[in-house]
């Protein structure tokens, strides 16, 4: 069935990944992306898609009359729009409580207004954290958020279970852990060393290095989001995760790795208050029930192409790069 979908924070990292596999995956869908072009948002993005199919609305998702009219003209709305770095929310929680909160508020009450499909993408964040021989998060797992980032997901989570039961929301969530890919702000991790590294500094571990992330690429991200909004019941969460738990030294010696330097090149710098010691997920639910399967099962393959695709598009991150170091340093990282 040919639909016409919404994606809010289109123009940012996993949003746009979708909207490339949609694209690609979909061919007789329409798109609009509604996106505000914040620090991490790029038109570049979506270089390439056929401007017949689609389109770009530069607007923000706290603004009312915006929205309503994004959504009444959709069937469908998949929202990613956020804030999304967790040392951003630590340094200034404002903009966090803002789009991800009340931005999430304007998309509910427009998608009740016009009786429109959602699908809300969360994080694996909002459970808090494991010590390492903790079972895996569920989708029964507790909500136990540690930072402002993971607050105000969470905090955007509940509001779509209440739209969902008290006004009859036809909404679906999914709760993804570490994404990695192409088009991913060089203030995330991967990007930040790989990038580090091409301009001939060394890369930066905070505190120990121990701290474990369950990776997943976009593209698998992308796809399970498709499943979701075609076959996922009404009211349900799914977990997203391929079972690929590494501690953030192995990724980065992995990094060193591919990119012909020394094991031990890099540098120690100051931890992240409050930083959360490990995710994991358990995704049997979304491949039990809807016979999702990722295709990237072997990090270092996806890590390899994702190195690539950095090498290949210094003029995609340059422009973000002096930037980003300068926050950091500020924060002393
Ligand atoms: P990102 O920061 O790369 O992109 C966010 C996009 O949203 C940007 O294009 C930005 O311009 C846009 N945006 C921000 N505020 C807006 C506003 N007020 N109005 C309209 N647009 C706005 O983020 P990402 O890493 O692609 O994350 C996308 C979603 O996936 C988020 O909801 C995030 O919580 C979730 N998520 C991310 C990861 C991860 O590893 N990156 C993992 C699980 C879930
Ligand atoms: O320079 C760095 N050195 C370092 O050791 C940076 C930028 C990060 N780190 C560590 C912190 C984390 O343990 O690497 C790990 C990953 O850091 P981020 O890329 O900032 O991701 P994380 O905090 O785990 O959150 C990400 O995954 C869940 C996304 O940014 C969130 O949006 C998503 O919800």
């Amino acid at each position: 069935m040919s639909m016409k979908l919404l994606v809010t924070g289109g123009a940012g990292f996993i949003g746009s990944n979708f909207v490339h596999y949609v694209y690609r995956e979909r061919p007789d869908w329409q798109i609009t992306v509604l996106d505000a072009l914040t620090y991490a948002g790029n038109r570049a993005n979506l270089d390439g898609l056929g401007e017949s199919r689609v389109k770009l609305v530069v607007g923000n998702i706290c603004d009312e009359k915006v929205v309503d009219t994004a959504v009444a003209d959709c069937d469908a709305v998949v929202h990613f729009a956020a804030e999304s770095h967790v040392d951003n929310s630590v340094h200034s929680p404002w903009p966090f409580v803002e789009t991800n909160l009340v931005g999430t508020f304007r998309i509910l009450e427009a998608v009740r207004k016009h009786k429109k499909r959602l699908h809300h993408i969360s994080t694996d964040e909002v459970y808090g954290d494991l010590e390492p021989g903790d079972p895996k998060f569920s989708e029964s797992t507790p909500y136990n958020p540690s930072s402002p980032y993971s607050a105000t997901k969470a905090g955007s989570d509940h509001l779509v279970r209440a739209w969902i039961r008290s006004f009859g929301v036809q909404a679906t969530l999914s709760n993804c852990s570490n994404n990695y890919g192409p088009y991913q702000h060089v203030e995330k991790f991967i990007p930040r060393q790989v990038t580090e590294i091409l301009g001939g500094r060394r890369p930066k571990l905070y505190g120990t290095g121990e701290n474990i992330r369950d990776w997943i690429h976009a593209e698998d991200h992308s796809s399970a989001i498709l499943a979701i909004l075609e076959k996922g019941k009404i009211g349900e969460t799914y977990l997203v995760g391929v079972n690929a738990e590494k501690t953030n030294k192995e990724v980065l010696q992995l990094i060193l790795k591919l990119m012909s330097k020394d094991a031990d090149d890099y540098e120690h710098v100051s931890d992240r208050p409050g930083h959360d010691l490990r995710y994991a997920i358990d995704s049997s639910k979304i491949r039990n029930e809807l016979g999702w399967q990722p295709k990237y099962t072997d990090f270092e393959t996806g890590l390899a192409d994702t190195v690539a695709w950095y090498k290949e598009n210094e003029a995609w991150w340059k422009p973000q790069k002096e930037e980003t170091e300068a926050k950091y340093k500020e924060l002393g990282r």
